[in-house]
């Protein structure tokens, strides 16, 4: 592994002021602090350098400095990324991507649009509903996760039951790769079949394979009526599966902790009378059949019990955060089994039920590690998967390797050595730690 000690960053620092201007290129350890230091605080990094390239010939330019001096680096979005994988580890560079910003025009015949890497989802919603369509994926992290990171990590959110998530609205891909090379397959096109297509691989490869720059993105009809939202209150999370129907555009769960953490630290009002172990929240345009025997109340200020919980939590200590899904055969088994570990600390269940998504969040636990294999060893076993929406990064590197099968892995392996051969792209992430 290549550290900031051995690799002649000195050299190439004075060539990245030439290229980008020396007000792009920090150094200044508080100017940088904000890079180093992931979004829950459980990582710090460090690098002696953050630069931020303002165009795709200066992300190329930078990246062939870094690729003749070997020198490692982290691409960066809007660094909310959840498991570490946005920061240097090891010292290597960090390429802020924020400044890729443009926005093209909204194609409203063919509902498409091709952006920056650096637009935030928050910008390209409003970009989308200005030509009266609208975007696929929204999460609470909108004002500051980027296209590029969203796109990097294949973010799920909030409403993947009605639209998929974000691999479902990226129509082509502009990519810079490890050692320069520009390539772009930015749609436009009804329909193609011109061969293997290396820009789908970028989807979900978290920095390692190359660094996006622009994307081709599918946008969506603006529903006219404001859609309904409902809070259910109830005993089981397999009765919330009963309210998805048609018109569903979100069916989010949380438990009794969120809820209790979000109402005491918010000073929100209580919603419900009653106390439930599960709260459904459904965002739907159709009204779902809601048994009379359950506890109901419909408003859209209620997302805000749902969209708090992570800076709430957040704000109660450092979380050792797990995002994992199980089948949706097995909900109210995987939240048995996760309160029967008798975890130390606070647990926080909450997440995207359509999916079977759980966000698993433990705060106050000495232990960060063994909360991490006990209940993915429980996912495991019930034929789940150990990251749903957020990525692997270097949180779960090690599962990964350990329970991706061999085929998979040697394939994954194959990809990396052939797109980034010298190992500069991301390292620690998925095959560091
Ligand atoms: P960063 O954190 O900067 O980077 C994330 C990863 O992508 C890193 O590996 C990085 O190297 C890589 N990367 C970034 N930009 C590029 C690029 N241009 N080219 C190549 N690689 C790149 N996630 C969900 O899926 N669903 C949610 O509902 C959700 N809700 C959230 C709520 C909150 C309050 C917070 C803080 C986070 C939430 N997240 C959620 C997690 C996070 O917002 C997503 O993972 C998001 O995709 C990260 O985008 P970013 O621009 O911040 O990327
Ligand atoms: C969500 C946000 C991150 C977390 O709220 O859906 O993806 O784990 C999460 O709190
Ligand atoms: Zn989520």
């Amino acid at each position: 592994m290549i550290t900031d000690e051995e690799t002649p960053l000195d050299g190439a620092l004075d060539r990245f002021r030439e290229v980008l201007g020396p007000e792009h290129v920090l150094t200044d350890s508080d100017m940088i602090a904000g890079y180093v230091r992931d979004w829950t605080g459980r990582w710090t990094g460090h690098t002696r350098a953050v630069i931020r390239p303002g165009s795709v010939e200066e992300v190329q330019e930078v990246v062939q400095i870094c690729h003749e001096h070997s020198l490692p680096l982290v691409p960066q979005g809007g660094n909310t990324g959840l498991v570490g994988g946005s920061i240097p580890h090891r010292g290597e560079v960090v390429f802020s991507l924020r400044r890729l910003d443009r926005l093209g025009p909204v194609d409203e015949k063919r509902h498409e649009v091709t952006v920056g890497a650096g637009v935030t989802v928050a910008t390209l919603q409003a970009h989308a509903r200005r030509a009266g369509l609208d975007y696929g994926v929204d999460l609470a992290s909108r004002d500051s996760a980027t296209i590029g990171g969203t796109i990097a990590t294949n973010a799920g959110g909030m409403n993947v039951v009605a639209n998929g998530d974000t691999r479902r609205q990226v129509l082509g891909l502009e990519v810079v790769f490890a050692d320069g090379t520009v390539a772009s397959r930015l749609g436009g096109v009804a329909k193609e079949s011109t061969g293997p297509d290396p820009f789908q691989l970028m989807v979900g490869s978290e920095g390692t394979l190359g660094i996006i720059t622009a994307a081709r993105l599918r946008l969506l009809p603006r529903l006219e009526a404001e859609p309904m939202v409902i809070l259910v209150g109830v005993e089981h999370l397999s009765e919330g599966l009963d309210l998805l129907g048609p018109g569903s555009n979100a069916l989010e769960f949380f438990d009794r902790s969120c809820l209790e953490a979000v109402i005491g630290q918010r000073r929100l009002p209580r919603p419900l009378s009653g106390d439930h172990p599960f709260y459904i929240l459904v965002e739907t345009r159709s009204t779902p059949e809601v048994p009379d025997s359950v506890e109901a109340v419909v408003d859209r200020r209620l997302w805000a019990y749902r969209e708090q919980i992570t800076e709430t939590v957040n704000q109660i200590g450092v979380p050792v955060k797990l995002d994992v899904a199980v089948p949706l055969g097995r909900l109210d088994e995987f939240a048995a089994a996760v309160a029967s570990l008798g975890l130390e600390g606070q647990v926080f269940l909450y997440g995207h039920l359509a999916e079977g998504n759980f966000h698993v969040n433990v705060v106050s636990n000495p232990d960060p590690e063994t909360v991490v294999d006990r209940v993915l060893r429980v996912v495991v076993e019930m034929d789940g998967v150990i990251a749903s929406e957020h990525g692997i990064g270097v949180a779960k590197a090690a599962w990964w390797r350990a329970s991706t099968d061999p085929a998979t892995l040697a394939i994954n392996r194959q990809i990396k050595e052939a797109f980034d051969p010298r190992r500069i792209l991301n390292p620690e992430v998925f095959w560091g730690g």
